[in-house]
């Protein structure tokens, strides 16, 4: 009996080497495995044999050994199948162009990069600065001490670790001329958030692109020329502007400037609150305390600032009646700008 089971684990060796599908090996098992398969003929034989206890462990280990080639050769085939599919799958090309639909830049990208361009041709450097930032700069840096009520107009939304989302691009101010100190030229793009009621032309997350400069004998004037080559080289037209005294603590004097609304030609619209006017830029001389806080001789140098609002320039460059289009993620508001 010994002999027999010896042949029989011959014989399953060689059929294995030659069983190279799932099938195959499927069959294999049933031949030797099965209920009427060669083990079980064999164990039906180990009640006639002498050497039962030797033979019946021989006949143990063959089915084992079976076993375990059978499902071996399972599994690695398995894996062979899954080698050959991913060798001979498509592979990822990225320069290959899925659709013949092309995407488009956003308007507000569109609108900061003609603004960034007028500024880098004014020798103006662009300056990146984080959407969470502390009170310190928000605020504090900016001669907004806490509880002063010009916080108020800032809606903020305040993190659970003490950090805020920037309200104003203002917030990079300190950063900057501790950065660079004096003289200096910076435009800084970035995104704003407040908890705003939102409307036609008010969103509780949009854009500002700030700007500073700051050197001997900075006045009114160089602020001025500055708001009106930017405005005449963005919209490349005459746009009535105007500039009115404007509040804010860290510029001394402020002013606002306003756009005349682009969308109905002073008519009075929603989307300028039936006003006419857009408050487009504010600005003014930066506070000698602001200076002094970013670590300028506020003896020898004077400068100004100025917040621009992107989200609003890039409403009335286009002609968007609502500001809420912006951030929609509709297809169809937003293709328009493809030409571009
Ligand atoms: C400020 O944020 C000041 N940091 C601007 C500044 C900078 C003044 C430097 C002086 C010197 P204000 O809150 O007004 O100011 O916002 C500036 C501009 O951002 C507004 O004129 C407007 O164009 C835009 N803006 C403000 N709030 C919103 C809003 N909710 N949705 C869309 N645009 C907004």
């Amino acid at each position: 009996m010994q002999k027999k089971i010896e042949e029989l684990k011959l014989s399953f060796k060689a059929s294995l080497a030659e069983a190279t599908s799932a099938e195959a090996l499927e069959a294999l098992r049933v031949e030797y495995l099965g209920k009427k398969g060669h083990v079980s003929a064999l164990m039906q034989e180990l009640r006639f044999a002498e050497d039962k206890k030797t033979a019946g462990q021989l006949i143990n280990t063959l089915k084992t050994e079976v076993e375990e080639a059978i499902s071996e050769a399972t599994e690695a085939l398995r894996k062979a199948e899954i080698e050959a599919k991913v060798r001979g799958a498509k592979k990822y090309n990225p320069t290959l162009r899925t659709s013949e639909e092309l995407g488009s830049y956003h308007p507000i990208t569109l609108a900061a990069r003609e603004v960034e361009e007028v500024f880098i041709s004014m020798g103006f450097t662009i300056e990146n600065y984080s959407e969470i930032v502390d009170d310190y700069h928000c605020f504090e840096a900016l001669n907004i001490p806490k509880h002063h009520p010009a916080r108020d107009m800032q809606d903020t939304y305040y993190l659970d670790n003490g950090q805020l989302l920037k309200t104003h691009t203002s917030a990079a101010q300190n950063y900057i001329m501790k950065k660079y100190g004096a003289p200096l030229r910076a435009i800084f793009p970035g995104r704003c958030f407040r908890n705003e009621s939102i409307d036609a032309c008010h969103e509780n997350t949009f854009f500002q692109l700030e700007g500073m400069m700051i050197d001997e004998n900075i006045s009114i004037s160089n602020l001025i020329y500055f708001m009106k080559t930017m405005l005449s080289e963005v919209f490349k037209r005459d746009v009535k502007v105007r500039l009115r005294p404007g509040f804010f603590p860290f510029v001394e004097p402020g002013f606002e400037l306003d756009i005349n609304c682009a969308i109905c030609g002073g008519e009075g619209c929603p989307s300028c609150k039936n006003s006419g006017w857009l408050e487009l830029c504010p600005c003014g001389m930066i506070h000698p305390n602001v200076l002094k806080e970013g670590g300028i001789d506020t003896e020898k140098y004077t400068g100004f600032a100025f917040g621009l609002g992107l989200t609003r320039l890039a409403m009335m460059k286009y002609g968007v009646k609502d500001i809420r289009d912006f951030n929609s993620g509709s297809l169809k508001a937003l293709s328009q700008f493809k030409s571009n």
